[in-house]
């Protein structure tokens, strides 16, 4: 099976390619795909850069050019539930856009018109994950990913996200990848180790610990593959 595991920045993808070091690799559009038989699996490994334009455009090639089946995105995101601390894992059971407002046409905040204002995640990839954390016992939360193209760090911001959206975790990427999954009838699966609180301080958070919790959730997603997609 053809399985996409996709990541916005190098330092949330490395842990995997230290897994993987057998990779061969391919350019397309300004990424670079790494390629690698393990477990069974037919792996396709990137990082596609920050933002939803960027994820969207990889995600695209994963499933278009590379044939992926299955697609999960692993990495960090900002914990806005006070209950996700940092290095906790969150999947999204569904996922918006925060940034997208046409509300001058009486649509309310996310919404696209013959799209909706969340996108569901697939119920057995996000089963399975649980499936694991319990035989692990790991602390697995499942909730609402915000995803748009600013850097939450700021109170009151983050509160908004809560309030709007009913959002337990911010990040830059996860919506794009589930649209593009959902579009292309690709079941995926959105992972992340909270890095920050983005809060005043998510800057100086994020710096120290973008590389512990990005290795939180690639062992985990390791994890997952070992027990079968
Ligand atoms: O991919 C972006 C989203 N990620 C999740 C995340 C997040 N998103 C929104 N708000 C929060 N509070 C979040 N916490 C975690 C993480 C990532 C955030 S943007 C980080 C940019 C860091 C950076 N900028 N320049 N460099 C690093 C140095 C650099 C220079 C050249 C090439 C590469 C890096």
């Amino acid at each position: 099976m053809k399985v996409a595991i996709l990541s916005a920045m190098r330092e949330e993808i490395t842990p995997f390619l230290q897994k993987y070091p057998h990779h061969t690799q391919k350019e397309i559009g300004g990424n670079t795909y790494f390629l690698v038989n393990a477990g069974g699996y037919e792996l396709i490994l990137a990082y596609s850069k920050i933002g939803k334009v960027h994820a969207a455009l990889s995600a695209s090639t994963m499933i278009l050019h590379f044939g992926a089946e299955k697609l999960i995105f692993s990495g960090v995101a900002g914990g806005l539930n006070p209950s996700l601390k940092v290095g906790d894992l969150i999947i999204a059971n569904k996922l918006c856009q925060y940034d997208v407002d046409i509300t001058a046409f009486g649509h309310p905040l996310g919404f696209i018109p013959e799209s909706s204002v969340y996108i569901e995640a697939n119920l057995t990839l996000n089963a399975l994950a649980h499936e694991v954390a319990r035989e692990k016992g790991i602390t697995l939360q499942e909730g609402i990913i915000a995803s748009g193209d600013s850097f939450i760090a700021n109170r009151e911001k983050k509160q908004w996200l809560i309030d709007t959206f009913g959002a337990d975790a911010v990040e830059m990427e996860g919506a794009s990848v589930a649209n593009v999954c959902h579009l292309l009838r690709v079941p995926f699966c959105i992972l992340r180790s909270i890095s920050d609180s983005a809060d005043g301080e998510a800057d100086v958070s994020f710096d120290e610990f973008l590389e512990s919790s990005a290795k939180v959730s690639a062992d985990f997603v390791e994890a997952m593959l070992q027990k079968g997609l």
